[in-house]
């Protein structure tokens, strides 16, 4: 399915006047404030997330997975419906693939069909936290980290091969995310299965092609609920320390422990020029994967307000990896991503508007009170005109929900497939 360009004309053209008047109205306001909207404008123009291939379909929990029918069941309809997103918001140019869940059967359809749809490949996933049919050795004690050298090397070949299948449709990084780790004190040796985990990750490291990144990801627990190898930006940062110059870590934002500062985290990783990039999603306990902005906007915020610096100040971070990582129990897969696409890009809009230099000196003067005015006079302004002139800049709709909605588009998929398709993923 593609969306008819005409219908995306029709559908603004209900919406524009609104619009206009809101645009001019904010604009107005913001460049009295001495505020560059047209900058700000063309910043998040150009801002592109990437849709996890995985979270296209309905996720599910242990107990129990509620379909949504219409789902992809091969790649070209994940990319197709990559597109879709794409169409209405044009900030979803890129779509992240899961090996073996997404697999290319035929690499030059697949690279046709993502050009004619606009979107790019970000990074490719390993995956050794799930065994495969015909696989020779078992990843239940461990991929990585195994005590078991075979183990550790069958691990280490599907990550090369992931590298391999990754190149041949222009990606340029690997994220590597381990669910080594104990479900019971005594299980593991920490320092054989941290060491182990170093070299494996180092014989890797030295297959990445030159232009390549790899991104390592790190997580407290779940799958493992006693202790995980890389449970924290610490250990991430130290193994990308070990590995070169082209590993950073990878921040998921639901990979942290309640109440960490995952702001300062950003920083710490901006300042030392390590953070690779993000897995977008919202959490109320542990690794949710909810709709990003939907338990906590202002933590998302103030990460902005911390990217936005580290932009500005760290010269020495690489261009950051922006990515999705959801699943979606009791929502449309495609209008859950396209909530977490408006929440990021109102999050940093609303911290484009921060005058870092203000700021400083106003933290230079430790004036409390005014560093908190700063940041929530932005925090506290409607910026969704701005967003949705970026949208309509790029050939998006003023509204992606509500056209999505207007042309009834999961129905539309559900003709088209079935209600019997389960997309892979998780
Ligand atoms: C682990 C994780 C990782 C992916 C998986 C789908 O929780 O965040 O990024 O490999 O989800
Ligand atoms: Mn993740």
């Amino acid at each position: 399915m593609k969306i008819d360009q005409n219908l995306i004309i029709d559908s603004n053209n209900k919406n524009l006047q609104t619009h206009q008047s809101h645009f001019n109205f904010l604009a107005d306001s913001l460049s009295k404030k001495g505020k560059n909207v047209d900058a700000i404008v063309s910043r998040l123009k150009d801002f592109q997330v990437a849709i996890p291939s995985w979270a296209l379909g309905a996720g599910g929990t242990r107990f129990g997975r509620f379909s949504y029918y219409g789902e992809p069941s091969n790649l070209e309809q994940k990319l197709e419906d990559v597109g879709l997103i794409h169409a209405l918001t044009k900030t979803a140019g890129a779509v992240s693939l899961h090996i073996p869940w997404d697999i290319p059967t035929d690499y030059k359809a697949i690279k046709e069909l993502a050009n004619d749809l606009d979107i790019k490949f970000d990074a490719v996933n390993s995956n050794t936290f799930q065994d495969q049919e015909k696989a020779k050795e078992s990843y239940k004690y461990g991929s990585l980290s195994n005590t078991s050298s075979a183990i550790r090397e069958q691990a280490i070949q599907h990550n090369i091969d992931v590298i391999n299948i990754g190149n041949q449709l222009g990606s340029k990084s690997l994220t590597v995310w381990l669910a080594d780790g104990s479900c019971f004190p005594g299980q593991n040796n920490f320092q054989t299965a941290l060491q182990n985990t170093e070299n494996s990750l180092k014989t890797i490291y030295k297959k990445l092609p030159e232009d390549w990144n790899m991104l390592i990801e790190y997580k407290p627990y779940e799958p493992n609920f006693y202790s995980t190898v890389i449970q924290d930006w610490g250990t991430s940062f130290m193994l990308a320390n070990a590995c070169g110059d082209k590993a950073y870590s990878l921040v998921d934002l639901g990979h942290h422990l309640p109440n960490s500062n995952i702001e300062q985290i950003v920083s710490i990783l901006m300042s030392k020029g390590k953070l690779g990039g993000f897995h977008f999603n919202d959490s109320k306990y542990g690794d949710d994967d909810l709709t990003v902005g939907s338990i906590k906007p202002y933590a998302l915020f103030l990460i902005f307000n911390e990217l936005v610096y580290g932009m500005q100040n760290n010269p020495q971070n690489p261009d950051l990896a922006w990515m999705i990582d959801a699943s979606h129990n009791i929502k449309d897969p495609l209008e859950d991503l396209i909530q977490s696409l408006e929440a990021i890009q109102e999050a940093y809009a609303k911290a484009l508007l921060i005058d870092q230099a203000e700021l400083k000196a106003a933290q230079l003067n430790n004036d409390v009170v005014k560093c908190q005015e700063i940041l929530q006079d932005a925090y506290r302004t409607d910026v969704r005109p701005l967003i949705e002139k970026a949208r309509l800049d790029a050939g998006g709709v003023v509204h992606p929900i509500k056209t999505y909605r207007d042309l009834n588009i999961r129905n539309t998929l559900i003709k088209e497939r079935g209600k019997n398709t389960v997309a892979t993923g998780l």
